[in-house]
Protein backbone atom coordinates (compact mmCIF):
# COMPACT_ATOMS: atom_id res chain seq x y z
CA UNK A 1 0.00 0.00 0.00
CA UNK A 2 1.31 3.70 -0.67
CA UNK A 3 1.72 6.57 1.48
CA UNK A 4 -0.24 7.97 -0.26
CA UNK A 5 -2.94 5.83 -0.16
CA UNK A 6 -6.49 8.11 0.62
CA UNK A 7 -8.44 6.71 3.06
CA UNK A 8 -10.94 9.19 2.97
CA UNK A 9 -14.42 7.19 3.60
CA UNK A 10 -17.72 7.08 4.87
CA UNK A 11 -17.02 4.69 7.72
CA UNK A 12 -14.83 2.34 8.97
CA UNK A 13 -14.09 -1.52 7.52
CA UNK A 14 -14.28 -4.47 9.67
CA UNK A 15 -11.18 -6.63 9.08
CA UNK A 16 -11.46 -10.32 10.55
CA UNK A 17 -8.38 -12.32 10.65
CA UNK A 18 -8.84 -16.19 11.26
CA UNK A 19 -6.56 -19.75 11.16
CA UNK A 20 -5.53 -22.13 13.24
CA UNK A 21 -3.14 -22.36 16.63
CA UNK A 22 0.16 -20.77 15.82
CA UNK A 23 -0.75 -18.93 12.66
CA UNK A 24 0.46 -15.49 13.46
CA UNK A 25 -2.70 -13.96 14.06
CA UNK A 26 -2.69 -11.47 16.99
CA UNK A 27 1.28 -11.10 15.62
CA UNK A 28 -0.02 -10.15 12.11
CA UNK A 29 -3.12 -8.29 13.43
CA UNK A 30 -0.76 -6.10 16.15
CA UNK A 31 1.59 -5.47 12.98
CA UNK A 32 -1.30 -4.51 10.82
CA UNK A 33 -2.91 -2.34 13.67
CA UNK A 34 0.93 -0.12 14.00
CA UNK A 35 0.66 -0.05 10.16
CA UNK A 36 -2.49 1.64 9.46
CA UNK A 37 -1.73 4.17 12.45
CA UNK A 38 1.26 5.00 11.14
CA UNK A 39 -0.49 6.16 8.09
CA UNK A 40 -2.79 8.17 10.05
CA UNK A 41 -5.96 6.17 9.76
CA UNK A 42 -8.02 5.33 13.60
CA UNK A 43 -7.47 1.89 13.53
CA UNK A 44 -8.52 -0.38 16.59
CA UNK A 45 -7.44 -4.18 17.63
CA UNK A 46 -10.07 -6.82 19.38
CA UNK A 47 -9.18 -10.08 20.35
CA UNK A 48 -11.84 -12.60 20.67
CA UNK A 49 -11.90 -14.25 23.37
CA UNK A 50 -11.78 -11.04 25.49
CA UNK A 51 -10.58 -12.54 28.81
CA UNK A 52 -11.32 -8.99 30.32
CA UNK A 53 -14.89 -8.85 30.72
CA UNK A 54 -17.17 -10.97 33.02
CA UNK A 55 -17.82 -13.26 30.70
CA UNK A 56 -14.57 -13.31 29.67
CA UNK A 57 -13.51 -14.61 32.92
CA UNK A 58 -15.44 -17.57 32.79
CA UNK A 59 -14.18 -18.82 29.15
CA UNK A 60 -10.44 -18.12 30.26
CA UNK A 61 -11.30 -20.44 33.16
CA UNK A 62 -12.94 -22.80 30.95
CA UNK A 63 -9.48 -22.36 28.95
CA UNK A 64 -7.28 -23.11 31.46
CA UNK A 65 -9.15 -26.26 32.46
CA UNK A 66 -9.90 -24.56 36.13
CA UNK A 67 -13.73 -24.66 35.49
CA UNK A 68 -15.84 -27.62 33.29
CA UNK A 69 -19.02 -26.91 31.38
CA UNK A 70 -21.44 -28.03 29.46
CA UNK A 71 -20.34 -28.18 25.53
CA UNK A 72 -23.44 -25.82 24.71
CA UNK A 73 -22.72 -23.46 27.52
CA UNK A 74 -19.22 -22.47 26.76
CA UNK A 75 -20.39 -22.08 23.30
CA UNK A 76 -22.98 -19.70 24.44
CA UNK A 77 -20.59 -17.62 26.42
CA UNK A 78 -18.08 -17.01 23.88
CA UNK A 79 -21.16 -15.85 21.31
CA UNK A 80 -22.23 -13.66 24.54
CA UNK A 81 -18.47 -12.17 24.77
CA UNK A 82 -18.90 -11.30 20.93
CA UNK A 83 -22.09 -9.62 21.18
CA UNK A 84 -21.36 -7.78 24.33
CA UNK A 85 -18.79 -5.85 22.52
CA UNK A 86 -20.65 -5.76 19.12
CA UNK A 87 -22.36 -2.47 19.68
CA UNK A 88 -18.83 -0.84 20.32
CA UNK A 89 -17.64 -2.64 16.92
CA UNK A 90 -21.25 -0.89 15.00
CA UNK A 91 -20.24 2.94 16.71
CA UNK A 92 -16.39 2.45 15.97
CA UNK A 93 -17.27 1.24 12.30
CA UNK A 94 -19.96 3.72 11.95
CA UNK A 95 -17.36 6.82 13.40
CA UNK A 96 -14.84 5.89 10.51
CA UNK A 97 -12.77 3.55 12.75
CA UNK A 98 -11.52 0.46 11.00
CA UNK A 99 -11.44 -2.59 13.41
CA UNK A 100 -9.50 -5.64 12.86
CA UNK A 101 -10.66 -8.76 15.08
CA UNK A 102 -8.70 -11.38 16.45
CA UNK A 103 -10.78 -14.58 15.69
CA UNK A 104 -14.33 -14.05 15.42
CA UNK A 105 -17.95 -16.03 14.77
CA UNK A 106 -16.12 -18.59 12.39
CA UNK A 107 -13.57 -19.42 15.43
CA UNK A 108 -16.53 -20.10 17.79
CA UNK A 109 -18.92 -22.35 15.77
CA UNK A 110 -15.64 -24.44 14.58
CA UNK A 111 -13.48 -25.37 17.41
CA UNK A 112 -17.37 -26.00 19.30
CA UNK A 113 -18.28 -28.03 16.39
CA UNK A 114 -15.28 -29.85 16.13
CA UNK A 115 -15.95 -31.40 19.87
CA UNK A 116 -18.05 -34.20 18.32
CA UNK A 117 -21.27 -33.62 20.44
CA UNK A 118 -23.84 -34.85 18.61
CA UNK A 119 -26.31 -31.99 19.96
CA UNK A 120 -23.41 -29.42 18.85
CA UNK A 121 -23.33 -29.32 15.08
CA UNK A 122 -21.72 -26.78 12.90
CA UNK A 123 -25.26 -25.41 11.87
CA UNK A 124 -26.83 -25.43 15.49
CA UNK A 125 -23.40 -23.64 16.50
CA UNK A 126 -23.96 -20.91 13.74
CA UNK A 127 -27.16 -19.45 15.30
CA UNK A 128 -26.47 -17.35 18.50
CA UNK A 129 -23.99 -15.52 15.53
CA UNK A 130 -26.84 -14.45 13.17
CA UNK A 131 -27.01 -10.58 13.27
CA UNK A 132 -23.48 -10.04 14.79
CA UNK A 133 -21.62 -7.24 12.55
CA UNK A 134 -20.28 -9.35 9.56
CA UNK A 135 -16.90 -8.80 8.45
CA UNK A 136 -16.02 -6.58 4.90
CA UNK A 137 -13.47 -9.60 4.74
CA UNK A 138 -12.02 -12.25 6.68
CA UNK A 139 -8.84 -13.18 6.12
CA UNK A 140 -7.68 -16.62 7.40
CA UNK A 141 -4.05 -17.75 7.34
CA UNK A 142 -3.35 -20.86 6.18
CA UNK A 143 -0.62 -23.00 8.03
CA UNK A 144 0.14 -26.87 7.76
CA UNK A 145 0.48 -28.72 11.17
CA UNK A 146 4.32 -29.30 10.19
CA UNK A 147 4.60 -25.66 9.95
CA UNK A 148 2.96 -24.83 13.00
CA UNK A 149 4.36 -26.92 15.04
CA UNK A 150 8.08 -25.25 14.34
CA UNK A 151 6.61 -22.70 16.19
CA UNK A 152 7.03 -24.38 19.45
CA UNK A 153 4.52 -27.49 20.80
CA UNK A 154 1.17 -27.66 21.97
CA UNK A 155 0.24 -24.81 24.66
CA UNK A 156 -1.82 -26.07 28.11
CA UNK A 157 -4.88 -24.89 26.99
CA UNK A 158 -7.86 -26.79 26.38
CA UNK A 159 -8.50 -27.58 22.34
CA UNK A 160 -5.01 -27.34 21.75
CA UNK A 161 -4.18 -31.00 20.90
CA UNK A 162 -3.73 -32.39 17.50
CA UNK A 163 -6.86 -34.54 16.81
CA UNK A 164 -9.45 -30.96 17.31
CA UNK A 165 -6.76 -29.21 15.07
CA UNK A 166 -7.28 -31.47 12.77
CA UNK A 167 -11.65 -31.31 12.75
CA UNK A 168 -10.95 -27.48 13.01
CA UNK A 169 -8.88 -27.75 9.67
CA UNK A 170 -11.77 -29.01 7.99
CA UNK A 171 -14.32 -27.22 9.56
CA UNK A 172 -13.11 -24.04 8.72
CA UNK A 173 -13.12 -24.90 5.20
CA UNK A 174 -16.64 -26.26 5.43
CA UNK A 175 -17.87 -23.00 7.12
CA UNK A 176 -16.34 -20.57 4.27
CA UNK A 177 -17.75 -22.81 1.94
CA UNK A 178 -21.10 -21.80 3.34
CA UNK A 179 -20.25 -18.28 3.65
CA UNK A 180 -21.17 -15.40 0.66
CA UNK A 181 -18.57 -15.42 -2.28
CA UNK A 182 -15.80 -12.95 -1.79
CA UNK A 183 -15.73 -12.93 2.25
CA UNK A 184 -13.00 -14.93 3.06
CA UNK A 185 -9.33 -14.28 1.38
CA UNK A 186 -7.09 -17.33 1.99
CA UNK A 187 -3.22 -16.28 3.15
CA UNK A 188 -0.29 -18.59 2.80
CA UNK A 189 0.58 -17.98 6.82
CA UNK A 190 3.56 -20.79 6.35
CA UNK A 191 5.88 -17.63 4.77
CA UNK A 192 8.97 -15.67 6.55
CA UNK A 193 6.66 -12.96 8.90
CA UNK A 194 7.32 -10.28 6.19
CA UNK A 195 5.45 -12.31 3.61
CA UNK A 196 2.63 -12.65 5.06
CA UNK A 197 2.65 -9.01 6.35
CA UNK A 198 2.73 -7.68 3.03
CA UNK A 199 0.13 -9.69 1.69
CA UNK A 200 -2.45 -8.53 4.45
CA UNK A 201 -1.70 -4.89 4.59
CA UNK A 202 -2.58 -5.04 0.74
CA UNK A 203 -5.85 -6.90 1.56
CA UNK A 204 -6.45 -4.39 4.60
CA UNK A 205 -5.79 -1.63 1.81
CA UNK A 206 -8.05 -3.05 -0.64
CA UNK A 207 -11.08 -3.57 1.86
CA UNK A 208 -10.95 0.19 2.98
CA UNK A 209 -10.63 1.13 -0.17
CA UNK A 210 -14.19 -1.31 -1.26
CA UNK A 211 -16.13 0.25 1.57
CA UNK A 212 -17.55 2.59 0.04
CA UNK A 213 -18.59 0.12 -2.54
CA UNK A 214 -20.07 -2.53 0.09
CA UNK A 215 -22.32 0.29 1.84
CA UNK A 216 -23.35 0.13 5.36
CA UNK A 217 -21.94 -2.56 7.72
CA UNK A 218 -24.05 -5.80 6.86
CA UNK A 219 -24.67 -8.73 9.86
CA UNK A 220 -24.54 -12.14 9.56
CA UNK A 221 -27.21 -14.40 8.34
CA UNK A 222 -28.02 -18.18 8.61
CA UNK A 223 -25.95 -20.76 6.89
CA UNK A 224 -27.61 -22.77 4.03
CA UNK A 225 -28.88 -26.34 5.55
N1 LIG B 1 -12.11 -20.21 20.71
C1 LIG B 1 -13.32 -20.86 20.76
O1 LIG B 1 -13.39 -22.05 21.07
N2 LIG B 1 -14.46 -20.17 20.48
C2 LIG B 1 -14.45 -18.86 20.16
O2 LIG B 1 -15.50 -18.26 19.93
C3 LIG B 1 -13.16 -18.19 20.08
C4 LIG B 1 -12.02 -18.89 20.36
C5 LIG B 1 -13.10 -16.74 19.72
C6 LIG B 1 -7.98 -19.40 22.55
O3 LIG B 1 -7.86 -18.50 21.47
C7 LIG B 1 -8.86 -20.56 22.17
O4 LIG B 1 -10.22 -20.16 22.10
C8 LIG B 1 -8.54 -21.14 20.83
C9 LIG B 1 -9.85 -21.07 20.03
C10 LIG B 1 -10.88 -20.92 21.08
N3 LIG B 1 -8.19 -22.53 21.03
N4 LIG B 1 -7.34 -23.15 20.41
N5 LIG B 1 -6.62 -23.80 19.94
P1 LIG B 1 -6.72 -17.43 21.41
O5 LIG B 1 -6.92 -16.66 20.15
O6 LIG B 1 -6.70 -16.69 22.72
O7 LIG B 1 -5.37 -18.29 21.28
P2 LIG B 1 -3.96 -17.67 21.05
O8 LIG B 1 -3.10 -18.48 21.90
O9 LIG B 1 -3.84 -16.19 21.15
O10 LIG B 1 -3.75 -17.78 19.51
P3 LIG B 1 -2.97 -18.83 18.69
O11 LIG B 1 -3.97 -19.23 17.72
O12 LIG B 1 -2.33 -19.92 19.41
O13 LIG B 1 -1.75 -18.05 18.07
P4 LIG B 1 -1.72 -16.95 16.90
O14 LIG B 1 -2.32 -15.70 17.44
O15 LIG B 1 -2.27 -17.45 15.62
O16 LIG B 1 -0.17 -16.78 16.65
P5 LIG B 1 0.85 -15.71 17.28
O17 LIG B 1 0.67 -15.67 18.76
O18 LIG B 1 0.79 -14.45 16.53
O19 LIG B 1 2.23 -16.42 16.89
C11 LIG B 1 2.58 -17.68 17.44
C12 LIG B 1 4.12 -17.81 17.42
O20 LIG B 1 4.56 -17.93 16.07
C13 LIG B 1 4.85 -16.60 18.02
O21 LIG B 1 5.99 -17.05 18.67
C14 LIG B 1 5.21 -15.77 16.77
O22 LIG B 1 6.33 -14.97 16.98
C15 LIG B 1 5.49 -16.88 15.77
N6 LIG B 1 5.22 -16.48 14.37
C16 LIG B 1 4.18 -15.75 13.88
N7 LIG B 1 4.27 -15.62 12.54
C17 LIG B 1 5.39 -16.29 12.16
C18 LIG B 1 6.00 -16.52 10.88
N8 LIG B 1 5.48 -16.06 9.73
N9 LIG B 1 7.12 -17.28 10.86
C19 LIG B 1 7.64 -17.78 12.02
N10 LIG B 1 7.12 -17.59 13.25
C20 LIG B 1 6.00 -16.85 13.32
MG1 LIG C 1 -3.36 -15.31 19.17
Amino acid sequence: MSERTNFTQTRGAFIVVEGLDRAGKSSQCEHLRDYLQELGHAVKYIRFPDRTTAIGKLIDGYLRGQSQLDDHSIHLLFSANRWEIARLIEEDIANGITVIVDRYSYSGAVYSAAKGNPSLSLDWAWQPEIGLPRPDTCLFLRISPGEAAKRGGFGVERYENEPMQSRVRELFQTLFDLQPNGDTQFIDAGRSFQEVSEEIRGKAADCIARVGIIGPLRKFASIPA
